[in-house]
């Protein structure tokens, strides 16, 4: 119910370069795929693509290789979907938010205080998916899977119970929505990317962040974060893709056993997010980070700061926003 008004908004209708060519022979007619990420191997995210890189392997007979490189080591998180498009990789792994610049549909599932449940960001999926695979099929790209991040929380360095709190906070930020979300804030925004969270912690860049348990623990960012507030603010998603040129160079059969174990990928990823969401929480409180609710006054404002956001995303994005929203809220 909480939200059934953005529903109402919208009803109202409102230096490596791989060729595409080069998809080198490792053994007779044997395709390779170069799949860029901008995480670290010891990632989730990561660790689901190489098994879904040994996954393909297996159900297309060697048909197709698969080789995944993480921590940017191709192309910077921000870049692989355009080094995609632009055919110097063959395929990647994002974060679907770092893309809304020219594909706003793509930042449906970081609107703040929408979904609060891994069910109901399953159903956000199922209705954001066609769209993005419109956008996606538009560049010349195959989406294959997409896996949320564990739900956003708070992390701060002091305790916070109203607004005012945040005014002289760094903010660490890492993309668009968050960056909107420390100014609305009254924060100052400062860009850090995943990878060097627990360095800009360690060194006082930073006082304050929105991002998941699993990301904290990752970063090990106990010490100076002494507090972290389950919000549940959102759930990003990392997102999977191809170009279409390097899928449609499969044979048929081939084609086929990618989608499947795209789908399995997926199916396995979700799993994990979720059971990562219990157990990293659980590794903050027993690195000394306090674990607790928000003040009410703050939640209160949170909201609001959510509604607003809504709306500014509900304007700029129009009538995607609507074929999302309104099934989301009605059906
Ligand atoms: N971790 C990533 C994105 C979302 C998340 O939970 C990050 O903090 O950059």
């Amino acid at each position: 119910m909480k939200t059934l008004w953005i529903a109402a908004l919208c009803a109202a209708g409102l230096s490596y370069v791989s060729t595409l060519h080069a998809q080198a022979n490792t053994q007779a007619g044997q395709a390779v795929w170069k799949i860029a990420t901008g995480y670290r191997a010891e990632s989730f995210h990561t660790e689901n693509l190489v098994q879904f890189g040994r996954d393909v392997e297996a159900a297309t007979k060697r048909q197709l290789h698969i080789e995944v490189v993480p921590n940017g080591g191709l192309f910077k998180l921000n870049d692989i979907r355009q080094a995609v498009q632009d055919g110097k990789v063959e395929a990647g792994e994002t974060i679907m938010t770092s893309m809304v610049k020219d594909i706003p549909v793509a930042g449906a599932d970081s609107i703040p205080f929408v979904v609060g449940s891994y069910k109901r960001a399953q159903r956000l999926w199922q209705l954001q998916r066609p769209g993005m695979e419109r956008e996606f099929a538009q560049r010349g790209m195959k989406i294959l899977y997409a896996v949320p991040w564990p739900p956003q929380g708070l992390y701060t360095t002091r305790p916070v119970s109203t607004l005012t709190d945040f005014k002289n906070m760094k903010m660490r930020t890492y993309n668009q929505t968050t960056v909107r979300i420390a100014e609305m804030l009254g924060a100052t925004p400062v860009d850090v990317a995943m990878v060097d969270v627990g360095k800009a912690v360690s060194s006082g860049r930073m006082d304050t962040m929105i991002t998941s348990a699993v990301t904290g623990v990752e970063n090990k960012v106990w010490g100076p974060i002494k507090y972290y507030y389950e919000i549940n603010a959102w759930y990003p998603k990392n997102i999977v893709f191809v170009s279409a040129k390097s899928f449609e160079a499969l044979a048929p059969d081939a084609q086929a056993a990618v989608m499947k174990v795209a789908t399995d990928a997926e199916n396995r990823g979700w799993i994990t997010s979720e059971a990562l969401a219990q157990t990293s929480t659980r590794e903050l409180q027993a690195n000394g980070i306090k674990v607790e609710r928000i003040s009410t006054d703050l939640e209160t404002d949170f909201k609001r700061l959510g509604e607003r956001f809504s709306r500014e995303w509900v304007r700029s994005v129009g009538h995607q926003a609507s074929d999302i929203f309104v099934p989301y809220y009605f059906n």
